[in-house]
């Protein structure tokens, strides 16, 4: 199969794999040629993505306003394909990107350090400002309602009514859980009725392996553009917080690891306002701890939803995978809530 796709892009030296896919949607593999050029090769989840032209049309949205403004920025574009465009369907097989490796780059899983979270969240924080001029309607929505709170809630209910019974049950405790912090679907609610709260270019999925860095530990880019599209800042922020402040990962099975590193929860705030002070409006910055409750809350309904729906969206690789990493989120925003008191 790589062959074939690699000849559409008048690539026909001998090359090696390695699957190095760490989301839970789309599939990622570096590809090596016999001349030692490295590429990214990235399939896209079209039963989620249902338009994936969407995502190519955005890119180009932003690439061309960046080289434009901004011609320094290192912007991750897809390698156009001898046809023109960058977007490779392949019959039966789906729909392809391929990118240039970042030469000397590396990625991290977790943060290990305060820095790395400051320099994180200042590289969200600068995409987001660099694109403050873009007009957001001409950017498409790659993924409807992704992060709107009070439809994955309804969702959620849904899973309550019609998903397997047996799982519902076995959840008990963790449904209740999440159904008496319904609070926070309805100060989403209020937010986005609020005139100072702006929708923006937003990232949507600001994990750190998200973050390109040199050996040096600098920031370089950012990478995973799927779901750039308008958006409030509560998503980026709200991600890196469910995912910067715990040392371990929302794979992480034994709870007793489930920690909030308050330093980590400065650095985010500092890294992200260092780029964007100015943008943000005095009733948007009062709701950085906000962002963390909303991300939490909202992945470990998900990841609930998902259970519950018998594993429908999320790749797994073992039975109850969706069902701990709900417990996981859950622990973490307890003690989100708990230590971190706005
Ligand atoms: C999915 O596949 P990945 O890791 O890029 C999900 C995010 C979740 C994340 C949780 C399109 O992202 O919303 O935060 O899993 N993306 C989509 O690991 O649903
Ligand atoms: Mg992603």
């Amino acid at each position: 199969m790589f062959q074939s796709i690699l000849e559409r892009y008048d690539i026909h030296e001998n090359y090696i794999t390695e699957k190095i896919s760490v989301g839970l949607i789309n599939e990622t593999y570096k590809i090596i040629t016999i001349n030692n050029e490295s590429y990214i090769l990235q399939k896209i989840n079209d039963g989620i993505f249902k338009n994936p032209y969407a995502i190519e049309e955005n890119i180009k949205v932003i690439s061309d306003f960046l080289s434009f403004h901004h011609p320094d920025y290192l912007f991750t574009t897809p390698i156009v394909l001898l046809t023109g465009k960058q977007l490779l369907h392949v019959e039966n097989e789906g729909y392809f990107r391929l990118f240039h490796f970042v030469e000397n780059s590396l990625s991290y899983s977790i943060v290990s350090t305060a820095e790395q979270a400051f320099k994180a969240a200042a590289q969200f924080g600068k995409f987001t400002k660099l694109l403050s001029n873009v007009d957001i309607s001409t950017l498409q929505t790659t993924l409807p309602n992704f992060h709107n709170l009070p439809l994955r809630f309804t969702q959620f209910e849904d899973a309550l009514q019609n998903g397997n019974k047996n799982r519902i049950a076995e959840a008990t405790n963790e449904i209740d859980f999440l159904l008496t912090q319904k609070n926070i679907v309805a100060t989403y609610n209020s937010i986005i009725s609020n005139p100072n709260f702006k929708q923006r270019v937003t990232h949507h999925d600001t994990k750190i392996s998200n973050v390109l860095f040199n050996k040096n530990d600098d920031a370089l880019c950012i990478i995973d553009l799927d779901t750039v599209m308008p958006g409030y800042f509560i998503s980026d922020v709200g991600d890196m917080m469910r995912t910067y402040l715990c040392p371990v990962s929302e794979e992480e099975n034994d709870l007793s690891k489930i920690d909030i590193r308050k330093d980590f929860y400065d650095a985010i705030i500092n890294g992200y306002l260092s780029e964007m002070q100015d943008e943000l409006s005095v009733e948007e910055k009062k709701h950085f701890h906000y962002a963390g409750e909303f991300a939490i809350y909202m992945q470990a309904f998900r990841f609930l939803t998902d259970y519950i729906n018998n594993d429908e969206y999320y790749g797994i690789t073992y039975e109850k995978q969706n069902y701990n990493r709900a417990k996981n989120q859950i622990a973490l925003l307890q003690k989100f809530m708990n230590l971190m008191v706005p």
